[in-house]
């Protein structure tokens, strides 16, 4: 039931939404700049094929934890738990592109991170944000990758993934060398037609 029986006016609504704003956050490991050269140089060629958006080169990260829809006001408790749970900076090393879902239409291509160091620092990240009741943890177990490209749909208004005809290939050698990532990000998903923009909202650095 709407209060005083009225659906509220769209004007009321945009003043309610200004007034406790949410964003769509999520923490990420950031990637050195020369390995997302790297990356970005690789997918050139290796994410051509037009049914592909590859993920811009700024954007490239592990995601850590995804935290959905909150208010705005609680972004800065959030980034102080992130910032408590800083951990030694993690070396990563990259595997070669995987599809997801594995059968069926893919709907994205990502690089596997190997790093224990990340999933440390992914499990100390998700408990303390879930003990301050930020963070709902996943069932799935946390799978530690690099979002490379989205499948575009296949048409107008479709949600079903458009058929990609070359997928791409291996790394080239070197690019899975081990790298340090010093940097722990808390985002602002911003979603948007050509595909998502990240805000990054508060920044840590790693020790060691
Ligand atoms: O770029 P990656 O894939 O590492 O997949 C989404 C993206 O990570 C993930 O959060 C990052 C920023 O959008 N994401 C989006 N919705 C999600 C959900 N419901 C999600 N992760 C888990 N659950």
């Amino acid at each position: 039931m709407f209060r005083d029986g009225y659906p509220p006016s769209v004007a009321a609504v945009a003043k309610e939404q200004s007034k406790n704003p949410r964003g769509r956050l999520f923490v990420a490991l950031d990637l050195p700049g020369d390995l997302r050269e790297g990356i970005a140089a690789w997918s050139r060629e290796a994410l051509a094929d037009p049914a592909l958006r590859p993920v811009a080169p700024e954007s490239l990260h592990i995601t850590l934890a995804f935290l959905g829809y909150r208010p705005e006001k609680e972004v800065e408790a959030i980034a102080a738990v992130v910032g408590e749970r800083a951990g030694p900076a993690p070396w990563v090393e990259l595997l070669d592109p995987e599809r997801r879902p594995p059968r069926g239409r893919a709907r994205l291509y990502a690089l596997p991170v190997l790093s224990p160091g990340a999933e440390g620092l992914q499990a100390g990240v998700a408990q303390g944000l879930a003990e301050a009741g930020f963070y709902e943890p996943e069932e799935r177990p946390f799978w530690p990758h690099v979002t490379v490209a989205r499948v575009r749909p296949e048409g107008r208004g479709s949600r079903r993934p458009a058929v990609v005809e070359k997928p791409p290939g291996k790394l080239p050698e070197g690019m899975s060398e081990a790298r340090i990532c010093r940097r722990m990000t808390l985002y602002r998903s911003e979603l948007q037609p050509t595909g998502a923009r990240y805000v990054p909202l508060a920044q840590v650095k790693l020790p060691g």
